[in-house]
């Protein structure tokens, strides 16, 4: 991943000047970095809570992790696009449709950025957004529980990268596909005819205002180029999303080389507003697609997951003055709003310089039809007229800007391996400090937003190289923290992160601490397979299929002694955790399951299938320490051949043999 990064970053001028330049980017005298108190401007005493949370994403991990600042300390890795051990996640009956895509389960992708919900432009804490880039999902996680709610495929989308980024009222979702694809019904075409059947599209993903659901509620086709990132207007620029896009030259083979052909790609300007009224006014065209759409539901504890079979598209060419390009140099990457939504910062990664953009320049040139001639019929903006200035003698590579509350902007180099803040009016740049090494993404708290905090900037670097004792091929990833409270950055912490750090946002605990979900009540476990008491605890047999209806509760399960299933049968365990105390999770595990274990939190029914594959007695336990006799929290289920005469029967704290008794449906017996 660090090496493709790297390759394509390269510029192809860059190229000739030689690897060995690229590779000097490890500055001298790193420990002179770090001065003065670095240590307690970072320091959280044992017992104290951080003051922000960082929600980063894992980049091929498929998780968002969450650190506290400014400790680093990591508190929570939620699994999105991937299975997790450590939760349960994707292993449970429950769980796994939440992996369910059109292309059936997927139980790994790749997540690269985070986007926290907004009111009026600022973060509220509600949900936290990311992006599966492999097969094109958007994932909502509920910040009460650090669970995702909610992942809905994206139709007509190839490689989710530009994703998600959020509107001023998270009205809406965005999302812009990486590859350009042929859409329709004929996708088999020679690839070499990209430029007449290849097409992009920008997907708007509709939010319910209190529940959060999501719903895809239009595309917009565009021209077969790549989108790489983007950012929604916010304050007078609201209503407006900009794209960053690259491959302008549509090439299809060697992009590092044929993508950069051209001085300038493109950003593009979207005016979703006006896309609702075409909306409205019918411009829409539906087309069949096929997608999942997966919710969980914390009521049955149980994901559903549907497949849709219709999305609405808007062309730019039955719907004027909706889109607009304007160029930018060269291979934009970022592309970031400032707190005031009048500039937007373009990031050309092989360009050396920065172009900021005046939104109300941009409103003028549409309004004085400045164009630079039209690009697949789209109106192509003259440069000079958008242009609020470029910051000059920066460093090489700028991939990604965030700003402070005091009208700064920090601007991550990968080639040159630094941070470089700059002030957006005069566009001066103020102050260079390097990282280690190669960063990427960098965040501000609340830097995305109208309201920046403005504390700290954070470094999520590519490479370590030499900052951390090694760990065999691959060395820790990392990211780092520096105080931006005066006129020069300060690096004050170094910190391990999982996964790759890709990008990050960080806001402060007390919007989040608060609403944190304690216990799932256990009067109001609507799951079908729920049991609500010991006194319901049962085992029932429905043809080949076992269910055993379990409680647990420290320190038992019950019940804790099942015989009579069958070989041949399949076993399901629904297993209820009737604790009402915050932290107390259980676990359950049988000898020889292939799909791990259960975790079950307070008050929540989950459900391990079973298919033993030999007669015997099977061990099952509690694997989630609970209590000073967790160890003691365990039982046995006997597994007899098919032609067996052993009565299906359960117990729990009893020590005779098993006296059959015929229950209400014949099948079951208890003792
Ligand atoms: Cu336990």
């Amino acid at each position: 991943m660090k090496h493709i990064f790297l390759k394509r970053v390269l510029p192809v001028a860059f190229l000739s000047a030689g690897l060995t330049g690229m590779q000097a980017c490890k500055p001298k005298g790193t420990q002179s970095a770090v001065t003065g108190d670095a240590a307690s401007k970072a320091y959280v005493a044992p017992g104290k809570y951080d003051e922000f949370y960082n929600f980063v994403s894992g980049g091929f991990s498929g998780q968002m992790s969450v650190y506290g600042l400014p400790s680093g300390r990591l508190l929570r890795v939620i699994p999105v696009f991937s299975v997790d051990p450590e939760k349960g996640w994707g292993y449970s009956e429950e769980t796994k449709p939440m992996l369910n895509t059109s292309n059936g389960l997927i139980p790994w992708d790749d997540l690269h950025h985070i986007a926290l919900s907004v009111t009026n432009g600022v973060h509220d804490g509600r949900w936290a957004f990311g992006n599966a880039n492999n097969t094109p999902r958007i994932a909502r996680i509920d910040l009460t529980t650090f669970r995702a709610a909610e992942i809905i495929e994206i139709p007509n989308s190839a490689g989710n990268h530009s994703s998600p980024f959020i509107t001023e009222n998270s009205e809406y979702v965005v999302a812009g596909t990486r590859f350009s694809v042929p859409i329709g019904d004929n996708q088999d075409v020679p690839i070499n005819s990209y430029k007449d059947n290849f097409k992009g599209t920008v997907s708007f993903i509709g939010l319910n205002k209190d529940s959060g659901d999501m719903h895809i509620a239009f595309q917009i086709l565009t021209p077969g180029i790549n989108f790489d990132l983007a950012r929604a207007g916010k304050g007078k620029s609201a209503g407006w999303v900009f794209f960053s896009c690259y491959n302008s030259e549509k090439a299809n083979t060697l992009l590092e080389v044929n993508a950069s052909q051209k001085d300038k790609d493109f950003i593009m300007a979207v005016n979703w507003k006006k896309a609702e009224e075409y909306v409205k006014a019918g411009k829409g065209v539906k087309k069949a697609v096929r997608y999942a759409h997966n919710k969980y539901n914390e009521q049955t504890h149980t994901a559903i997951s549907t497949i849709e079979k219709e999305v609405l598209t808007l062309d730019p060419k039955d719907c004027p003055d909706m889109v607009y390009f304007m160029p930018c140099p060269k291979s934009p990457h970022g592309c970031d709003t400032d707190p005031s939504g009048e500039y937007i910062v373009g990031s050309g990664k092989l360009a050396a310089i920065i172009p900021v953009f005046s939104f109300s320049k941009i409103q003028q040139a549409i309004t004085g039809k400045n164009y630079d001639g039209t690009f697949d019929g789209i109106p192509v903006l003259k440069y000079e007229a958008v242009l609020h200035g470029e910051v000059q003698k920066t460093g090489l590579g700028p991939l990604h800007t965030e700003f402070d509350d005091k009208g700064n902007a920090y601007t991550s180099f990968f080639v040159s391996s630094e941070i470089i803040k700059w002030n957006i009016k005069d566009l001066k740049v103020l102050d260079r400090v390097p990282t280690y090494y190669s960063i990427g993404h960098l965040s501000v708290p609340g830097g995305p937003t109208a309201k920046p905090y403005g504390k700290y900037v954070i470094a999520y670097n590519k490479i370590t190289k030499d900052r951390y004792l090694p760990t065999g091929p691959e060395l820790t990833q990392s990211a780092q923290l520096y105080d931006i409270s005066g006129d020069k950055m300060k690096l004050i912490l170094d910190f391990p992160t999982i996964g790759e750090p890709h990008y990050a946002e960080a806001l402060p605990a007390a919007l989040i601490a608060k609403n944190s979900r304690k216990i799932f009540k256990i009067e109001e476990n609507k799951n079908p397979y729920a049991t609500l008491g010991d006194k319901n605890a049962r085992v029932e047999r429905v043809g080949k299929d076992i269910h055993v209806y379990m409680t647990s509760i420290r320190s038992h399960f019950t019940p804790d002694n099942i015989e009579g299933v069958k070989l041949g049968e399949t076993v399901y365990f629904h297993v209820t955790n009737l604790e009402q105390d915050w932290d107390v999770p259980h676990g359950f595990a049988v000898k020889g399951a292939n799909n791990a274990e259960l975790l079950i939190m307070p008050g929540e029914t989950q459900t391990l299938k079973w298919v033993p594959e030999k007669a015997g007695i099977f061990p099952m336990y509690c694997t989630d320490f609970c209590s000073a006799l967790h160890q003691e929290m365990q039982g046995y289920i006997r597994v007899s051949a098919p032609g067996a005469n052993v009565p299906l029967s359960f117990s729990t704290g009893s020590t005779e043999p098993a006296a059959a008794q015929p229950s209400k449906d014949g099948s079951t017996v208890k003792n």
